[in-house]
């Protein structure tokens, strides 16, 4: 009774404000930070419950990602790390939605019924609270500023009774690219004068991180712009910008051409690559979360071919780890074409990490990103348990050889690669040590194929929801009829694929195009866009 008196109490100091819905979407809840009180604040119950549920340390982040700086959001990490379990969802948006506290609490008595959550008698709830560098995001109690996937992290560490502050969060992608650097094969170094890399940190919190984890990195010669003391967060520069416009973000120039230059959304958990194309007005030649993809699909492959290398006489000790690559419907046709011919399986989910991370899961080693730069290679337990008999084995039988080296390679692989989301940092970090590897230039990287043309429109409707998509939302099968006509549209073009979906954080419709020609990506973009109107 206390308890419920000290809920009513203190949930009827953040009353929602009125008229306003949100819903727990892709990215957790997100809108205008003025609106947001009441929503953080139920969040944080229903991070306590569902810590006491699994008996877990549960992360909750304050961030809206790429979004424009007066908005902000709230999202919870799971015991694994990833993404809030789906089953949840409803109860985040009958908690944001409540009326009242009367209703609250009454939401929170049936729920905890219904799921039976201890509250009493056993280990208490622990929560580690993040928040990027927006100014909307002060809280009392927290782990300080940090990026998305560093939370993430630190909550899948604690969860394994690791070590988790961001120093350990440091040290581990510091240790895992040295050893990776040190197991490059003699003579493939990168030209030493091709070695700089230009980092746009989006004016938020990734640029400050990657400054603090700079100076623990040997072999990188980094420089990092828009590290968020001087500009405003996300505008004209970050990894959405670069990516959606296709020109050099602020503080960028044509004194840049020539050099491999990154760039980071506001929290740090997403990257693409670019180079500045000469004379071409601040036009970018972009390398985006699909490239990334193929760059780390074929490092793997090459590294598991090497190890499963039959040596002749002995009794080989092979292990066929299943490997999946999964994209969304907006991976450029190109890509899926380029991972198909190399031989990988490839599958489709719905936009959206929570998904594609769920899909990764099934394999092995599962490698996922959404054009956009968001992604990650997850490892399955049994393999990596496999792996580390196998490499110590290695050690005793073959030091040195071929394989040893492709098992160590994949081993760090999997500890500089963030397990539980997206990482920029980690990303980066991984795409320099495999072009150092390859010895490759980014422009040898970019032309491992070349991207179909394509564009991207946004349809202000009057109700996105009655937009609905199947197959990872290539099709549409209601309304009846529009299907049809994107069909009939779509067949007048060479190559071409299109397909519309709702928005899951914002209120519009989504319409992708693809063709041979930017003329006819934009005719067909077009033409779509205006079945949808
Ligand atoms: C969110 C998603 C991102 C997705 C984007 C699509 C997470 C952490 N982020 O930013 O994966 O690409 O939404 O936005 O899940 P849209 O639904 O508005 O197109
Ligand atoms: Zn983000």
């Amino acid at each position: 009774d206390k308890q419920r008196a000290i809920l009513l109490q203190s949930s009827s100091r953040f009353p929602p404000p009125p008229g306003v819905k949100l819903s727990y979407g892709t990215a957790g809840f997100r809108a205008d930070a003025s609106v947001l009180q009441s929503t953080v604040f139920r969040l944080g119950i229903l991070a306590a419950l569902r810590s006491l549920k699994t008996q877990s340390v549960i992360g909750l982040m304050i961030t809206a990602s790429h979004n424009k700086i007066s908005d902000n959001g709230v999202k919870i990490a799971d015991p694994s790390g990833g993404m809030l379990s789906q089953d949840w969802e409803p109860f985040a948006d009958a908690l944001a939605d409540a009326p009242d506290s009367q209703h609250l609490l009454q939401l929170v008595d049936d729920f905890v019924k219904k799921e039976n959550i201890p509250l009493e008698g056993v280990q208490s709830a622990e929560i580690s609270l993040g928040r990027d560098t927006r100014p909307t995001g002060a809280v009392a109690v927290d782990m300080g500023i940090l990026t998305t996937p560093q939370l993430h992290w630190m909550v899948r560490a604690r969860n394994k009774s690791m070590k988790a502050t961001e120093l350990e969060y440091f040290e581990q992608l510091s240790n895992s690219f040295r050893c990776l650097i040190d197991l490059i094969p003699q003579g493939s170094a990168v030209n030493k004068m091709n070695n700089k890399l230009i980092v746009d940190g989006a004016n938020g919190v990734g640029g400050e991180k990657l400054e603090l984890l700079k100076k623990i990195l040997n072999g990188l010669d980094i420089e990092i712009r828009n590290s968020g003391k001087q500009g405003v967060l996300n505008e004209g520069v970050g990894a959405d910008y670069v990516q959606k416009e296709k020109v050099v973000p602020c503080g960028f120039g044509p004194a840049d051409v020539g050099i491999r230059c990154a760039s980071l959304d506001g929290d740090a958990d997403r990257l693409v690559y670019f180079s500045v194309l000469p004379n071409a007005n601040n036009r970018i030649d972009l390398v985006d979360g699909d490239k990334i993809l193929s760059l780390f699909a074929l490092f793997i492959e090459e590294q598991l071919n090497t190890l499963n290398k039959r040596d002749g006489d002995t009794e080989n000790k092979c292990y066929r780890p299943t490997l999946g690559v999964v994209q969304t419907a907006y991976a450029n046709g190109a890509s899926t074409d380029y991972l198909k011919h190399s031989g990988l399986e490839v599958v489709f989910t719905k936009t959206g990490v929570k998904y594609l991370h769920q899909k990764a899961a099934e394999y092995d080693i599962g490698i996922y990103f959404e054009a956009n730069g968001h992604g990650t290679i997850l490892f399955s337990e049994g393999f990596l348990h496999w792996l580390d008999g196998r490499s110590s084995e290695l050690a005793l039988t073959s030091k040195g050889s071929g394989q040893q080296k492709a098992a160590l390679r994949l081993l760090a692989v999997s500890k500089l690669i963030n397990q539980a989301v997206g990482d920029a940092l980690s990303g980066l970090l991984l795409v320099e040590a495999i072009l150092q590897h390859m010895g490759w230039s980014i422009h040898r990287w970019n032309d491992l194929y070349h991207d179909l043309p394509s564009r991207q429109l946004k349809v202000k409707v009057v109700d996105r929801t009655a937009i609905v998509t199947e197959n990872a939302e290539t099709v549409v099968v209601s309304p009846l009829g529009i299907q049809e006509a994107i069909n009939a549209e779509t067949a007048r073009y060479p190559r071409g694929r299109c397909f519309i979906r709702p928005s899951g954080t914002e209120d519009v419709v989504r319409v992708y195009a693809e063709a041979t020609t930017e003329d006819a990506a934009d005719n067909l973009a077009n033409a779509v866009a205006q079945l949808v109107d």
